[in-house]
This record gives structure tokens, C-alpha cells and sequence, in this order.
């Protein structure tokens, strides 16, 4: 069954001007990273527990060890086939943009150029009181991570539940999604918003809407191909 939606999928994207694509924790499953939701890092805490700036003010020291395992176990990540085929789309398409929701740079390690990071990233970190940002310098961190310059606690630079995404980047990411002919979903559950309103977006547009996932995501609607697998596997028979 997929084959031939595939095929159909291949089509709309050679004739497309304008291609956008979401992606989520799933497109870096096949690297060995976990997701978050159906038994992945959240499981047994509360999303805000550890997603939160009250989370964080709660109890900083629980939110920076999880932080730590996920860093540490990207260490030895590397991008899969369906991050390097979305970096071929970028290189086939006439226009081609990905916004991710995903903070762990495997877009950029495959070689996408273009990426749009709507809820930050993972290696940098701020400091909660001068909010002076560092990126990389701090990829071993010390238990209790504090700013050199004033002492404050440092904070990973990920947008957190009840945080602003990074100025402009929901807009920007709605810009391309509005002149986009095809929309693609890939990996996510679709129920972090403002990210996963892109798909409706893209709908009132009249784009058509292709979702990547082992199972239905809740943004999505009748109408929208869904190709139902790992997107390890089935983005490299997108690529033209
Ligand atoms: C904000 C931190 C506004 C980074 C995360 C309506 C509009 C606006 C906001 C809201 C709204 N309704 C509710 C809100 C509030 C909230 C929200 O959406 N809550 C939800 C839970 C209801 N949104 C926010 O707070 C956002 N901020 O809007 O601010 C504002 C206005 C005024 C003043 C202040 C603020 C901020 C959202 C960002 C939250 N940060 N994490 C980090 O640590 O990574 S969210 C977290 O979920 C991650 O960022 C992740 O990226 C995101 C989405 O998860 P997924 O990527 O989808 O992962 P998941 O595990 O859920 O699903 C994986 C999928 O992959 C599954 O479907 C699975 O089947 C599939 N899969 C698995 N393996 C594979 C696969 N698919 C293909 N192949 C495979 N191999
Ligand atoms: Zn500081």
C-alpha cells in the first residue's frame, strides 16, 4: 500500500515549487535517541517536571542530569538515513525548508543547511539571571552549572513549556508553510503547539499534507496521506 502512495508522494514533490517539513523526536528514533511520549524520556515524570522553568526552579539538579543523559547519548548519535535523505531534498527541491522541533542537531550533522530549530537546542546554555548564552563551550558540564559572569544558575537554551519560541521562528515557519505545495509531517506526535499547528496551516492553504509515522499522529485529519513506517526508511524512497 505504501508503494503506491509513495509513488504518488514522489510526483507531487517533483512538481512542487515550494516543499515545507516538520519534523519530531521519531526522525532521530532510528539514531537511537529516545521520544518523549509512548515510553520514551518522559516516562514516569511529568512533562513540566522537566520541561519547565518551574520544573527547572524546583529542583534544577533533576532537570540538568536528564538534560546530561540525553547530551551524553547524543555524543554517540549519528544522523540516519531519513535525516540525510531530508538533507538531499534540500539539495533536489527548487525549495525546500525544515523546521524541527528536535534540539539534537542531527539535521545539521547530515548536512541540512537550512534548519529552522523552533524549540532551541540542546548544546547551548543561558544563564537564568543575565541570560548571557553560551553555546557549545559547555558541552561537559559540572553538576550545577553556574554563569561565569554573574553566578546565576545556567539553563539549557530549549524553549520549555509556557516559553516563547524563538523570536520570529513560529512566523518564519508558517511564511514557508503558506507558499508550500506540500507539507510534510515527520516523527512527531502532533500535539506540542504553536509547532503543531503548521499542518492546519498548510491544509487552509490547500497544500497537501504527508505524514511520516509508525502510527497516526493527533494533528492528523482525513485527507492527508499518511505513510504509515519508520521515516528512516521511508524518506530515502521519497528522494528523487
Ligand atoms: C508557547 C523542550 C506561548 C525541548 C518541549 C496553543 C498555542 C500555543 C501554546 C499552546 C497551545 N496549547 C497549549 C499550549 C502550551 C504548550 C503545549 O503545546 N502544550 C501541549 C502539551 C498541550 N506549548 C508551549 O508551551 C510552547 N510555548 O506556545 O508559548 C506563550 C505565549 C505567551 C507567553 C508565554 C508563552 C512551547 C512548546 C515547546 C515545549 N518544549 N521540550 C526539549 O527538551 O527537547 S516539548 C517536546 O515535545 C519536545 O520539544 C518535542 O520536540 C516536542 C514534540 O514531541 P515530538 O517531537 O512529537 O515527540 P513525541 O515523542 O511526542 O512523538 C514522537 C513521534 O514519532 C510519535 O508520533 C511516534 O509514533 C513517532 N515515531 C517514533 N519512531 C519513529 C516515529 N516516526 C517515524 N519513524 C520512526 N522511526
Ligand atoms: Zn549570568
Amino acid at each position: 500500500m505504501n508503494e503506491v502512495k509513495i509513488r504518488e508522494v514522489r510526483r507531487l514533490l517533483e512538481r512542487a515549487q515550494q516543499v515545507t517539513a516538520l519534523t519530531g523526536a521519531g526522525v532521530s528514533a532510528e539514531s537511537g535517541l529516545p521520544t518523549f511520549r509512548g515510553g520514551g524520556l518522559w516516562d514516569g515524570f511529568l512533562a513540566e517536571e522537566l520541561s519547565s522553568m518551574s520544573g527547572f526552579r524546583r529542583n534544577p539538579r533533576r532537570v540538568w542530569d536528564w538534560y546530561r543523559e540525553r547530551r551524553q547519548a547524543l555524543k554517540h548519535a549519528r544522523p540516519n538515513p531519513g535525516h540525510l535523505a531530508l538533507a538531499q531534498l534540500e539539495c533536489r527541491l527548487p525549495a525546500f525548508h525544515l523546521a524541527t522541533q528536535n534540539v539534537d542537531r542531527l539535521h545539521q550533522a547530515a548536512g541540512s543547511r537550512q534548519v529552522l530549530e523552533l524549540h532551541g537546542n540542546i548544546w547551548d546554555v543561558r544563564c537564568v539571571d543575565c541570560r548571557q548564552t553560551f553555546d557549545r563551550a559547555y558541552v561537559d558540564l559540572p553538576p550545577e552549572p553556574r554563569c561565569p559572569e554573574c553566578g546565576g544558575w545556567l539553563r539549557p537554551a530549549v524553549v520549555w513549556f509556557g516559553e516563547e519560541l524563538p523570536e520570529g521562528a513560529i512566523e518564519q515557519a508558517c511564511e514557508w508553510t503558506v507558499q508550500s505545495q506540500v507539507f510534510l509531517v515527520i516523527g512527531t506526535s502532533g500535539v506540542v503547539y504553536p509547532a503543531a499547528g503548521l499542518a492546519d496551516v498548510a491544509r487552509r492553504c490547500g497544500a497537501a499534507v504527508v505524514e511520516i509515522n509508525l502510527e497516526p499522529a493527533q494533528s492528523q485529519q482525513t485527507g492527508d496521506i499518511f505513510l504509515q513506517g519508520k521515516a528512516g526508511e521511508i524518506l530515502p524512497a521519497l528522494v528523487p
